[in-house]
């Protein structure tokens, strides 16, 4: 990852530049039903998308599409500790006080992404842990992060992707904390977040649980076995977060294995938060209309089995519109100049409004 290209005149937003910016037509939103946070809000949910500020700031479109449809916005990078402090000691608020300005301004609660992952870790910090296994340095990044937008942002990601059922012992991955702090360091952080953040909703957020095959069982049953253990030991954890990076070359859902786990994390006392949704398409070459059906199926199938639930508290959507999509990064240049972005969010990369968009509206309603 390229230090995020934080250039410091893009990540700053003076007040009030929100109401300029370039960008596509606003979207046509004539033909949608109301929104989809409206659709939510009917069922006792939120809905919400990932968003990154300059892109905010750029996009006058994109703003539109956030302000017509979420109640919550997820900061896609900028709150990653290689955001925060890619150089030890320069730190880089910008980014997330304009994305929470633009949030107050009108009325919109924030995600905290994340305080620990050790893929948006800078190596300076990695090194330094893996060198001296001071737990001071854990200590000081969620004093600083926490002292600053703790009672600000009210849920919290604490802890991002820490299982792995391949390499991991105790089913933990060998992840930089795993290797400098040992396996409690999981146990520790979550303290340490409750400690700065007495209010805030403690989440471990991790992802691969949808499908049938072996590795998605294998992490189901890991994660449902973690958060028995952290209940177990009274570990400060309110919720879990279930990305679901849908993949339609991995299909199908298993609903029943997802259930199972589903329930398993309900029993324990833990609330569901659906925290990165998307769908990476497996053809692009086919004609739009199937590409945007299948999209918006595999949503709904997923959606069904996970909305039947009333403690899943939240939907946010990893993005609004393919032009700002991960997935959309993903694809190779040359698939992309003949058959353009990834089509996995509710919006196209012009602001079209796609199937998609109806499922998510439909099944967040239906769930009511
Ligand atoms: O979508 C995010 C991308 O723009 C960043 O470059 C990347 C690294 O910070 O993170 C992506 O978001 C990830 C999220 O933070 C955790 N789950 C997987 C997401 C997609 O990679």
């Amino acid at each position: 990852m390229a230090g995020l290209a934080l250039t410091p005149a893009l990540a700053i937003a003076p007040h009030g530049a929100w109401a300029e910016g370039e960008g596509a037509a606003l979207p046509d939103t004539s033909s949608l039903p109301p929104s989809l946070s409206h659709a939510a809000r009917s069922g006792g949910r939120y809905y919400g998308a990932a968003a990154r500020a300059d892109h905010l700031l750029q996009d006058k479109a994109l703003r539109a599409a956030v302000l017509r449809d979420c109640e919550v916005l997820t900061p896609e990078i900028h709150l990653k500790w290689n955001s925060l402090e890619w150089r030890k000691g320069q730190f880089h608020f910008d980014p997330v006080d304009d994305l929470l300005t633009f949030a107050d301004d009108n009325g919109l609660r924030v995600r905290g992404h994340t305080l620990l992952w050790d893929q948006s870790t800078p190596d300076w910090a990695k090194h330094e842990m893996l060198d001296k296994r001071d737990w001071r340095l854990m200590s000081e990044h969620f004093s600083r992060v926490l002292g600053r937008y703790g009672s600000r942002i009210e849920e919290w990601d604490v802890i991002n992707e820490p299982i792995d059922t391949e390499a991991g012992a105790r089913t933990l991955r060998r992840n930089t904390f795993f290797r400098a702090f040992g396996p409690t360091y999981i146990e520790r952080a979550m303290e340490e977040a409750r400690a700065y953040a007495p209010k805030a909703h403690l989440v471990i957020n991790d992802y691969g649980f949808e499908y049938g095959n072996p590795v998605d069982k294998a992490r189901r049953q890991a994660f449902v076995a973690l958060a028995r253990r952290l209940r177990a030991a009274n570990v400060p954890l309110d919720g879990v977060g279930v990305q679901a990076h849908l993949d339609l070359s991995k299909g199908p859902i298993d609903a029943v294995g997802l259930q199972e786990m589903t329930k398993a994390l309900i029993d324990l006392g833990l609330d569901i938060t659906v925290t990165e949704l998307d769908v990476k398409e497996s053809e692009a070459a086919a004609p739009t209309a199937a590409r945007d059906q299948k999209v918006a199926d595999e949503t709904r199938r997923y959606l069904d089995v996970m909305l039947a639930f009333p403690e899943v508290r939240g939907v946010v959507t990893w993005g609004l519109t393919d032009k700002f999509s991960w997935l959309t990064e993903q694809v190779d240049a040359r698939v992309r100049a003949a058959h353009g972005a990834n089509r996995g969010l509710p919006y196209d990369d012009a602001y079209s409004p796609k199937p998609m968009y109806w499922a998510l509206n439909e099944t967040l309603r239906a769930s009511a």
